[in-house]
């Protein structure tokens, strides 16, 4: 390759990087929260991958899977550590379980490639949720 089909692809790739993790890789975290939106609302990552959301917003969010939504064999995800989503819902809507608070972080480790879509709790009417998209390591590095 010479210098200047270099240049290009490695400015293409520059382009590509920042337009998937601009609201992540300087910071401490993937995804972040503003006071009614996941930034960004869809993320992907290869298998394996541990994605955190950070709350950079004055409100309280949530993190918290859809149950009927999830891949096969893939393990619920919520924050607050709940088994399910009934619970996560019950817990919120009672006490505030699961509430991620200014400046705090949740982070989940997923393994198993598909498509998991979640939601904010106290603002799922708003249009508050996201979609973590997880690519098996093999889809992502062409091996
Ligand atoms: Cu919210």
């Amino acid at each position: 390759m010479d210098r200047r089909a270099f240049l290009a692809s490695a400015g293409a790739l520059t382009v590509g990087l920042s337009g998937c993790l601009a609201f992540g890789k300087d910071e401490d975290y993937d995804v972040g929260m503003s006071d009614s939106r996941f930034l960004p609302a869809e993320y992907r990552v290869p298998s394996g991958t541990t994605v955190v959301w950070k709350n950079t917003s004055a409100r309280a969010h949530t993190v918290t899977a859809y149950d009927a939504s999830l891949p096969d064999g893939a393990d619920y995800f919520a924050s607050g550590g709940y088994d399910d989503e009934d619970a996560a819902r019950d817990a919120w809507f009672e006490s505030g379980g699961g509430a991620i608070y200014s400046g705090e972080t949740y982070a989940h480790t997923f393994e198993q490639p598909g498509t998991y879509p979640y939601v904010c709790l106290p603002h799922e009417s708003d249009g508050m949720d996201g979609v973590i998209v997880v690519e098996s390591r093999a889809t992502v590095t062409g091996e």
